[in-house]
């Protein structure tokens, strides 16, 4: 699998490593790099034969349950896909809890199945804790897609990935390498410790960072700022004080590199110490123009919550089962064919730098 650095150059994963992760990860979070095979026409547990002919069904009733309801990205994209069920005739809410702990969306899933939603769309804060909910929805013939961050592959039809996992993860340390010329040491500023996006793609930096270009730099720690913007500025202010030699974050949460920017942008740190990751333009963009970053890394999030909200009136109206192979139209963004353990992926993710982050407003 190739995959390109900052300059769009190189950088190779073996096959060999590249499966073995890919399984390790499917174990503890079902989420796999090959998303984009198709064929082999695996089943979905318990699902119904598809119909692809089948028009969307009128009237859907979908809820987006986010991670936190007051995270500006989880907004955008739920914002969107709510949205898109207006323009398929269908009516969508976004419901969730305030905080990204682990278990802190059962309940609403609890809630959503007693309204008989035809479709729950989840960003799992936790792979384990929302499982049996959604299959309880699942059992009463609501549709459930895993969006953001991946439940297990069992607990959900689809998973819409934003991206390819190992293509973020990989990606973020190429970036980063460069930029501060493969020597140093790092740290990583991740969301909550169960998050399965975070999880995978912290997996997969790792991976990147034991192969051989990356033997001077060294991942001295990964913190948690759980998705809370004052945690998250914390915490980067704690990696700075035990680790003042500190050549590099990434931070793959755009809560957590927008709250550290704040910090480092105020900080004798500003144009020293290199912060890369996921951001939004519009979080970024001052921190960008002041110098404390040059680069970051995202999708584009209303398309995330668009094909998400059209994925799920796809299986509710019977187009689609889940089953690798089956294809679905998205509205505007056209055809999509679902990958490996029921996985969809959106796109490439798009580098952000002085250049071109005026283009952008999300
Ligand atoms: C945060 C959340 C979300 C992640 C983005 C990049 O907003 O943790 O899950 O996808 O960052």
């Amino acid at each position: 699998m190739m995959l390109r650095n900052a300059a769009g150059r190189r950088a190779v994963a073996t096959a060999a490593t590249a499966v073995s992760l890919a399984l390790a990860l499917t174990a503890c979070s079902g989420t796999t790099k090959d998303s984009k095979d198709t064929g082999g026409g695996e089943k979905a547990a318990g699902s119904a034969t598809a119909d692809p002919n089948a028009p969307l069904k009128k009237g859907l009733k979908i809820a987006f349950l986010p991670k936190q309801i007051n995270n500006p990205y989880e907004k955008i994209v739920d914002e969107a896909g709510i949205a898109a069920a207006k323009e398929y005739g269908g009516t969508g809410k976004e419901v969730g809890p305030s905080d990204a702990n682990a278990s802190s969306q059962v309940s609403y899933i609890n809630t959503l199945i007693q309204q008989r939603q035809d479709a729950i769309l989840v960003a799992a804060n936790d792979p384990n804790a929302v499982c049996g909910p959604l299959k309880q929805a699942m059992k009463k013939d609501i549709k459930v897609v895993a969006y953001d961050s991946d439940t297990a592959k069992d607990c959900r039809q689809l998973f819409i990935n934003q991206a390819s996992s190992e293509e973020i993860g990989r990606s973020l340390v190429q970036h980063l390498g460069e930029q501060i010329g493969y020597k140093g040491k790092v740290a990583i500023l991740s969301a909550t410790q169960n998050a399965t996006n975070q999880n995978t793609w912290i997996e997969f930096m790792k991976e990147e960072l034991k192969l051989p270009e990356y033997k001077g730099m060294e991942l001295v720690k990964v913190a948690y700022g759980d998705d809370a913007d004052q945690k998250s500025f914390q915490q980067t202010q704690g990696l700075m004080q035990a680790y003042p030699d500190l050549k590099g974050i990434i931070s793959p949460t755009t809560v957590g590199i927008a709250a550290a920017a704040r910090y480092l942008s105020d900080s004798s740190y500003k144009g020293k110490v290199v912060l890369n990751g996921l951001g939004t333009p519009n979080q970024m963009r001052k921190y960008v123009k002041d110098g404390t970053v040059e680069q970051f890394s995202l999708w584009n999030p209303e398309e995330l919550g668009y094909l998400g909200s059209y994925a799920a009136a796809a299986l509710a109206s019977g187009q689609i089962t889940g089953a690798e192979g089956e294809k679905f139209k998205a509205g505007k963004l056209g055809e999509y064919t679902i990958g490996k353990d029921g996985e969809v992926i959106l796109g490439e993710p798009t580098v952000f730098d002085a250049k071109n982050i005026d283009q952008f407003n999300f």
